[in-house]
């Protein structure tokens, strides 16, 4: 069984579960952008890199199993959400992704001490709507994410002593294609693609798109995409430490950082 946390020599390490890519990423999922060929093997090479980088910085990934025929599910962010040791399958809005959350679920149900609640039809969920700041949930109403899986999110959620908070998303595919939380739970997203950012307490402006996705490694380090210098600048400026990868293959497929684990915590 997968242990939450594992402590190696004293230092305690966090686990990602994590899927390698399919064999037909060409065949991905495009809902905002136009599509550009995908090179496999960059981007079998960068998600190699993107494993490494989080391994290097106290995570190790688990893998779900394989799924070479299923161009979307090296995006495992989208199929379940970690609250501590509760872990939410999602229900994904697009029918082309169903089919990645059985192994995801599977894997889920092995680990020791984690228990599973499920968004079920007719709710619809993408994990990639889900964003955790503290005791508050924000979550996305996407053309991913519909009423009844929100409601359902918030029935899980609110008796666990968890505020749920709804998001209208009308630019981005995810509420985490236009926004992201720091470690202090300041909000980051780019303007154009935020439909309201008076809903979050503290909102900072970034100035590329590609900058909106943090994964909070700990408390002063931030992942980023390669393709955000301004922004990796800009929140070094304001004394976070930042590691970059480069996953312009994924970013063909609106993936981005985020979308390429899912952090156990
Ligand atoms: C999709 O359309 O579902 C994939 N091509 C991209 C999913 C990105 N996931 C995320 O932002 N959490």
């Amino acid at each position: 069984a997968v242990l939450l946390h594992r402590q190696k020599r004293g230092v305690t390490r966090h686990v990602a579960l994590v899927r390698i890519p399919a064999s037909n990423l060409d065949e991905a999922q495009l809902t905002h952008i136009e599509r550009r060929p995908v090179d496999q093997a960059k981007a079998d090479a960068q998600w190699d890199d993107y494993c490494a980088a989080l391994v290097a910085e106290g995570w190790d990934t688990v893998e779900v199993d394989a799924a070479p025929d299923l161009p979307d599910s090296v995006f495992i962010e989208d199929m379940v959400v970690f609250f501590g040791d509760l872990a939410v399958v999602a229900n994904p809005g697009a029918e082309s992704r169903s089919a990645e959350v059985e192994a995801v679920e599977r894997a889920v149900r092995a680990m020791a001490g984690v228990s599973v609640a499920s968004i079920s039809a007719p709710g619809t969920l993408d994990g990639g709507d889900v964003l955790k700041v503290g005791d508050t949930v924000y979550v996305g109403a996407s053309s991913r994410t519909n009423s009844e899986g929100i409601r359902q999110l918030r029935a899980i959620l609110v008796p666990r002593g968890y505020t749920v908070v709804a998001v209208p998303v009308t630019r981005a595919l995810h509420l985490k294609s236009s926004v992201t939380a720091l470690p202090d739970g300041t909000v980051i997203g780019h303007p154009d693609l935020v439909d309201t950012p008076s809903l979050f307490t503290r909102f900072l402006p970034v100035p590329e798109i590609e900058g909106v996705a943090v994964v909070v490694l700990s408390d002063e380090t931030l992942l980023m995409s390669a393709s955000a210098p301004q922004t990796a600048e800009l929140l070094s400026g304001l004394g976070y430490r930042v590691v970059t990868v480069d996953i312009s293959e994924f970013e063909k497929l609106e993936g981005c950082v985020t979308c390429l684990s899912v952090r156990v915590r």
